[in-house]
């Protein structure tokens, strides 16, 4: 007992109790010099590293960028994309929870950090290409009215894409909104109207999201039809869109095939559907969205649910059938040289996610790789 006793004393002596002490490993130079008991803090770097501060999308830096919303105000630090969350989930129609999303996405997006960053398909690193990128945190949305809700969202994305920009050629921030449910698409179309005017959609998703509001809510009440299965016939009535628009992966029912595709036609949109993809392969699809959309701005919308729910179980409305996240990412990455001028991924709802975070994963990559597609190709505004 006594041997034992001044063992741990003698041990106690050259380092404090609960200091974990490793043994030297032959040719190996210990970091902390020859008496490596000597610790020394000063030589500790605690300036960076991933998983330390409060949680942003892939580690970027955060900028209150909806600080002091005077929309002239340039106080705030500079950037050219965006990512703005939004915390939205009460125009749904199936199961509720995206309004977790943006942080769920953020969740996801950990271990990708700027630094280690490099694609090995591209050959690029998105967030060393010229463009600064930083995380807005999420806009202020009432969770008690829908129509409150989005006239913040409308006034947040107005501020955030009003703020200066970092690069001096291109004088308008791009915004990538993580959803929410799909309702909030609408105030994002609403704000690249103001800098582009009519824009493209490139809208992946299994639903069609184009229905009429007197088929889908709006019979109920006018505010029941501003919802996530109608948000893109408003975007069309308020004449956001060109009739260039296109939808990939469509596979849910319709409710009246005449008049729903019909009508899906009238708001500007193409469909590839889901099993198109059978027959196309994904560069069938890459040819077709690029076809499709060329010669115009381009906002790209990706619905989490236009993954099958193996790779996706967390979201509202999951429909079975869809395309797996390796497709999407390759569709995604061939599209690089379309001028995207706004994007978002939506419709995830990380309390169906499961404990390997599948959904939340995807949905993180496919932020980054609409990230790599803006910084692909800047894109000038109507009044640059
Ligand atoms: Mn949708």
């Amino acid at each position: 007992m006594a041997r034992y006793l001044s063992t741990v004393l003698a041990a106690a002596s050259v380092c404090s109790a609960r200091d974990i002490v490793f043994p030297p490993v032959s040719g190996i130079q210990h970091p902390l010099g020859g008496d490596y008991k000597a610790f020394e803090y000063e030589q500790e770097d605690i300036s960076t590293a991933i998983y330390n501060g409060l949680m942003t999308y892939s580690n970027l830096p955060y900028v209150h960028c909806l600080a002091n919303t005077t929309i002239e105000s340039s106080e705030v630090e500079k950037y050219d994309i965006a990512i703005l969350g939004a915390p939205f989930d009460t125009g749904v129609t199936a199961r509720p929870g995206a309004r977790f999303g943006p942080q769920g996405i953020r969740q996801g997006s950990r271990r990708i950090s700027p630094e280690f960053s490099w694609n090995v398909y591209t050959g690029k690193n998105a967030f060393t290409q010229g463009l600064k990128a930083v995380d807005c945190g999420d806009a202020p949305l009432t969770v008690l009215d829908n129509t409150i809700a989005l006239r913040q969202l409308d006034k947040a994305h107005r501020v955030v894409s009003s703020r200066k920009s970092s690069n001096a050629t291109y004088s308008v921030p791009r915004i990538i909104t993580l959803g929410g449910d799909h309702t909030t698409t609408l105030s994002a179309l609403r704000s690249t109207y103001d800098h582009w005017g009519p824009v493209s959609v490139i809208h992946f998703d299994s639903h069609l999201d184009t229905w009429d509001p007197s088929v889908l809510g709006g019979g109920l009440s006018h505010y029941a039809g501003v919802n996530h299965g109608t948000f893109l016939h408003l975007a069309h009535e308020e004449g956001l869109l060109l009739n260039s628009s296109i939808h990939a992966g469509i596979r849910a029912p319709v409710s009246n095939p005449k008049y729903d595709l019909r009508n899906d036609k009238a708001c500007g949109f193409h469909i590839i559907r889901a099993r198109d993809i059978d027959r196309q392969g994904t560069q069938g699809v890459i040819e077709q969205l690029q076809k499709r959309t060329q010669g115009t701005k381009v906002y790209i919308s990706v619905d989490i649910d236009v993954l099958d729910p193996a790779y996706a179980p967390a979201t509202g409305t999951a429909e079975v059938g869809g395309w797996t996240t390796r497709e999407l990412l390759t569709i995604l990455d061939g599209l690089s040289g379309i001028e995207v001028i706004g994007a978002d991924v939506v419709e995830v709802a990380p309390i169906y996610d499961n404990p390997g975070e599948t959904t939340v994963l995807a949905a993180a990559e496919v932020v980054h790789s609409l990230v790599q597609l803006m910084a692909d190709m800047p894109v000038k505004a109507l009044h640059d």
